[in-house]
């Protein structure tokens, strides 16, 4: 079964000292750079919104954290972050892109925030990923990267709706765990629906 990488937002704003730092997210890079051979394709996504994004707080005069209501539903508020051709959101300088065959950049619409990697929070405009891996006949994906409770939980949500298998590696990855125990209650959501959390790197048995 021929299977995939995905590298989800290993981007200087979600390691420590960028404007959305997730704790530890620049300890993941050594591990997400030994796994690469060990797949068919390699791909790595990155968030990158306009400035202005429907997702900042500052664009609704709230603060970062806070929840609204907006036209696709309920809106989690971020401080700015991963603004398009900005260096917070550029790759993390140590994650190895030499494998990586395609790069899949999401929440690029003004009005529209992306989570998954696959269809954007409207739950209808495609980033066209899933087109591209069934394209090529892989049928196994797995998961690493940043952050857990949010981008990594709902593509790997909708991986597994699009009918593919799919495991995430949990040591390669880390969460924003905002609200508290978001990152226990993604990963439970996971397990309970047949997601494959996965802890060690080294030589993980793949679905
Ligand atoms: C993400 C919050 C806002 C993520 C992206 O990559 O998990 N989280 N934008
Ligand atoms: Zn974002």
């Amino acid at each position: 079964m021929k299977k995939a990488l995905i590298i989800t937002d290993v981007q200087n704003d979600f390691c420590p000292g960028g404007a959305l730092a997730v704790a530890g997210g620049d300890e993941i890079i050594a591990s997400i750079n030994a796994l690469s051979q060990k797949f068919d394709r390699v791909v790595a996504t990155q968030d990158w919104h306009p400035a202005g994004h429907v997702s900042f707080a500052g664009r609704h005069g709230r603060r970062p954290y806070e929840r609204i209501r907006i036209a696709s539903g309920e809106q989690e508020l971020w401080p700015d972050h991963c603004v398009q051709g900005t260096a917070g959101a550029d790759f993390h300088r140590d994650l190895d892109l030499r494998a990586v065959s395609l790069i899949i950049r999401k929440g690029i619409h003004p009005g529209i925030d992306s989570y998954s990697t696959f269809l954007e929070n409207d739950r209808k405009t495609e980033t066209g990923l899933h087109y591209y891996l069934r394209g090529l006949g892989i049928e196994s994906l797995c998961f690493c990267g940043l952050a857990t409770d949010y981008c990594v939980h709902y593509s790997a949500l909708d991986a597994l709706r699009m009918g593919f298998k799919v495991a995430v590696l949990l040591s390669a990855c880390r969460g924003v765990d905002v609200p508290a125990g978001n990152i226990d209650r993604a990963l439970a959501d996971m397990q309970a629906r047949g997601i494959r959390l996965i802890e060690g790197t080294a030589d993980p048995v793949l679905p």
